[in-house]
């Protein structure tokens, strides 16, 4: 098989790039904002292109000289705060790319069987109803929300009026290796290891724990993650769908603290300071339509992050 995966050397991109690539063929395409290349396991069945999916004549050749089963579509702008200061730059990745994407495929991809559109928990903005299940109340209260949605909505309307395979994921926390903890947006628990790992050296280490750590997420293990997209990218009933990715579970900030402490066998302080403008108090995925098409998370947080301190 051929896949295509943009923002395949970032974190989600390079974990699916590392399973598929045993087996099939996978291009590659990342700008390497946020994405390293030796994310990328060394192999024959990887072609790695270095760019941008906002450089519509790259894309129109990538897309015109070959031809693919399945597409994920990951790249992305990640950082919601970022969305909120630079709007007009981030909308071309999150969304004009987007666009681009399903028109290039529209006019190349005879053969495609799928493609996937990454979409977030952020669509449901600040509706407290939980869990939240995928005809729950959409709040979009960033331009990153707004353009995943957009996005979303653009690629199923694909799928309905012109019949290209196309499904959408809503990704809650994911984490495990290739997390980039370098921004201060990138996913809390690549923080809190990267603090540890710190403190391991012998240097002052300290995690700054942004409200009073009662906070809920939906932490779901990289491993899970990559199941759902498998499933979702094959499944007959999932085209023309969108699904929640997460685990159905919710995790105390303050509990992820203390399972940490006792697997790494170090008490990280802990700094708390003001809750960041915007954050979400809790947050948890009904997984009810996801699991209807065979998908069963094999992680509760804690194996998780076992599995993830193994690979550090
Ligand atoms: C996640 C997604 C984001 C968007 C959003 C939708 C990640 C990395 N981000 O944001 O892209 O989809 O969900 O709701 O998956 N925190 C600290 N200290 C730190 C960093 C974070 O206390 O140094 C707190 C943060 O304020 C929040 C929690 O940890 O309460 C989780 O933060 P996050 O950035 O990992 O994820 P989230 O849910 O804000």
């Amino acid at each position: 098989m051929h896949y295509l995966i943009t923002g395949g050397a970032g974190f989600i991109g390079s974990n699916l790039t590392n399973a598929l690539s045993n087996e099939h063929h996978v291009v590659v395409i990342d700008d390497l904002s946020m994405g390293k290349l030796e994310n990328i396991n060394e192999s024959d069945n990887v072609t790695f292109i270095k760019g941008s999916v906002t450089d519509k004549a790259l894309m129109e050749k990538v897309l015109s000289e070959h031809s693919f089963d399945y597409i994920f579509h990951l790249a992305a702008v990640a950082s919601v705060a970022d969305s909120v200061e630079r709007p007009m730059e981030t909308h071309q990745v999150n969304f004009v790319s987007v666009l681009n994407l399903l028109d290039l495929v529209q006019k190349t991809q005879k053969d495609l069987k799928r493609l996937v559109f990454s979409s977030s928990a952020a669509v449901y903005g600040d509706e407290p109803t939980l869990p939240k299940h995928e005809e729950s109340v959409i709040r979009p209260l960033t331009p990153y929300a707004i353009d995943k949605f957009a996005a979303e909505k653009y690629v199923l309307v694909y799928n309905n009026l012109y019949g290209i395979p196309t499904s959408a994921v809503r990704f809650f926390n994911v984490f495990g290796p290739n997390q980039n903890p370098e921004s201060p947006y990138s996913g809390v628990i690549s923080i809190i290891l990267d603090r540890y790992e710190r403190a391991k050296r012998g240097e002052e280490s300290s995690f700054t724990l942004f409200g009073d750590g009662k906070q809920t997420r939906d932490f779901v293990y990289i491993e899970d993650v990559l199941q759902a997209l498998l499933l979702v990218a094959t499944k007959e009933e999932a085209c023309g769908q969108v699904f929640n990715v997460g685990t159905q579970n919710k995790t105390t900030l303050t509990d992820l603290l203390t399972y940490l402490d006792e697997l790494v066998g170090i008490h990280l302080p802990v700094q708390y300071e003001e809750e960041r403008s915007g954050d979400i108090k809790d947050s948890y995925a009904d997984v009810s339509k996801l699991m209807g098409i065979g998908y069963k998370p094999n992680h509760t947080v804690t194996e998780g992050l076992e599995k993830y301190l193994k690979t550090l």
